[in-house]
């Protein structure tokens, strides 16, 4: 058949010398250029590079240290790592580690919840996202405290800690926190890092709640058993279920986990 082809396949040359990067990898490093035409945002935080792209077919797109986060075009990621329809959230309370993009907390605010409380690291996410990812987080992010929710700006693991002392359980934790989690304590490597945080969650669930969160692209096999195998190795036995999305920023499905106390 490929002896018979009538076209020849000619490569596209790389684009250089944009103020931006076109070119963001995928979860199994493969490259990707994305069709970007203006940086809208940028700043070097003190936790991370921050920058709002956008994307002639994604809309504005958050990223972080060069790796895509959100764009305009994935309420799917939301909704799928909330699982809209499975899960009930009226007058439950919630917390969300990480999440400064605002989607996740925009979309579990319009199911009713008793509260939730976001716990992100990066006041320059949260400020950047408000002012140019509305159509992801409406207004949530112009107000930090209201009767319905509340966002602490500060490390997960320290609130973490405060609820476990305090004795605070909650029906949902969602860990929408970036693939590899900024730590500002020296915890080992990254998977120390996400052990802690999964041990810290389960702590602070109720006997019947959730921790829901993102795992990788299904193209890593080899990291999703390794997660599933950190799973099995909690401080407290889980058992956990799993759906998939096609994420349009991603390029790719991602692999999203619903774990439980067993
Ligand atoms: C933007 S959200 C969304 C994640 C996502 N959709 C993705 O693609 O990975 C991830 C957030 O986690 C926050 N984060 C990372 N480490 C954190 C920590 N230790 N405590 C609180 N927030 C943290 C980052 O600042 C970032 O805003």
């Amino acid at each position: 058949m490929a002896l018979n082809s009538q076209r020849s396949k000619h490569l596209p040359p790389v684009k250089r010398g944009t103020i931006y990067d076109l070119y963001l990898t995928l979860s199994d490093e493969r490259l990707l250029e994305y069709d970007i035409d203006k940086l809208v945002f940028e700043a070097r935080s003190p936790y991370q590079k921050v920058q709002i792209v956008h994307s002639k077919s994604l809309g504005n797109m958050l990223i972080l240290d060069e790796l895509q986060n959100m764009s305009e075009a994935d309420l799917i990621y939301s909704e799928t790592l909330m699982q809209r329809g499975k899960e009930c959230y009226e007058d439950k309370e919630i917390v969300i580690l990480g999440g400064g993009d605002g989607g996740l907390l925009w979309e579990l605010l319009k199911e009713n919840p008793k509260r939730v409380t976001m716990l992100e690291i990066d006041d320059v996410v949260i400020k950047a996202c408000s002012q140019y990812m509305r159509s992801v987080c409406g207004d949530c992010l112009d107000k930090r405290i209201t009767s319905k929710y509340e966002i602490i700006v500060g490390d997960c693991v320290i609130a973490l800690n405060h609820m476990i002392n305090e004795g605070h359980q909650v029906d949902y934790v969602f860990g929408d926190l970036t693939d590899i989690p900024i730590s500002t304590a020296p915890h080992g490597d990254a998977w120390d890092f996400i052990r802690l945080i999964l041990n810290s969650s389960m702590k602070v669930l109720k006997p019947t709640g959730k921790y829901m969160t993102h795992g990788n692209g299904a193209s890593c096999p080899k990291s999703l058993k390794m997660y599933e195998e950190v799973l099995s190795q909690l401080c407290v036995p889980v058992k956990f279920t799993k759906d998939e999305a096609f994420i349009p920023s991603f390029f790719e499905v991602w692999i999203f986990y619903q774990v439980s106390l067993k």
